[in-house]
């Protein structure tokens, strides 16, 4: 069998939230990769990672002689390169607003970020419950919120995600999804009467998903 055409870098699967991103995206596209993964917090991390990728930081895409850096990067660059896995909704409002949200998680929710960093495997309920973070969460419950009644349920063949079918949006909001379980916070109390818990269900239930996280549980024990 010929080697797959794409090396994607990572960095631990127990908390590398960027990395996860287009990693979930390529194995639910059924796009073949190679995955190298470089070992994060340690001395030699800097230069490990720069060994491989310019930018110094994970994950990378390695395709065709170039080193394509940054998450969201790399998942328009899958998006692009396989339509028919419409890995963005086909209308073009629709598409404009998954634009908008993927581009709102990427760009923002610090405080989420940097309170309940990700930790897949780990659970550490009432952990990092700052204002701050908590208020990212409650934006972003009312987003999953919003986008699935106008456009998920409303998709015919809905499949429990943001916009019916998996796209580059749940990619990247699919490490909240685990944060907010690893850090035990409570959706109802930010507004939700089920289909954000229903849609982190979804998420939490793919098989890629499930293969990351025993892929984190791998690791862990590794380093024990
Ligand atoms: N904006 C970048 C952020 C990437 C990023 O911050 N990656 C972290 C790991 S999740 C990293 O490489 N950190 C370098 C280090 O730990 O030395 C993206 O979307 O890919």
């Amino acid at each position: 069998m010929a080697a797959p055409e794409f090396t994607l870098v990572i960095g631990d699967k127990n908390w590398s939230s960027w990395s996860l991103r287009p990693w979930l995206l390529m194995r639910q596209a059924g796009v073949p990769f190679d995955e190298v993964h470089v070992r994060l917090r340690q001395p030699d991390t800097k230069a490990n990672i720069l060994a491989v990728s310019p930018t110094g930081l994970v994950p990378a895409l390695k395709w065709r002689g170039e080193t394509i850096g940054d998450s969201l990067a790399i998942c328009e660059t899958i998006a692009d390169l396989f339509p028919e896995r419409k890995l963005w909704p086909r209308d073009a409002l629709v598409r404009s607003v998954a634009r908008a949200a993927a581009a709102e998680m990427h760009a923002g929710f610090g405080a989420l970020r940097r309170d309940m960093p990700m930790a897949v495997i780990e659970r550490h309920p009432g952990d990092g419950h700052t204002g701050e973070a908590l208020a990212d969460a409650r934006r972003i419950v009312h987003l999953w919120r919003d986008l699935r009644a106008r456009f998920g349920r409303q998709m015919s063949g809905d499949q429990g995600f943001l916009f019916g079918h998996f796209t580059v949006a749940d990619a990247m909001y699919a490490p909240v999804v685990t944060r907010l379980r690893t850090y035990g916070v409570d959706l109802v109390a930010l507004g939700d009467d089920g289909p954000a818990s229903a849609y982190m269900d979804a998420v939490m239930t793919l098989p890629a998903m499930r293969d990351w996280i025993s892929g984190a549980e791998t690791e862990e024990k590794a380093k024990a």
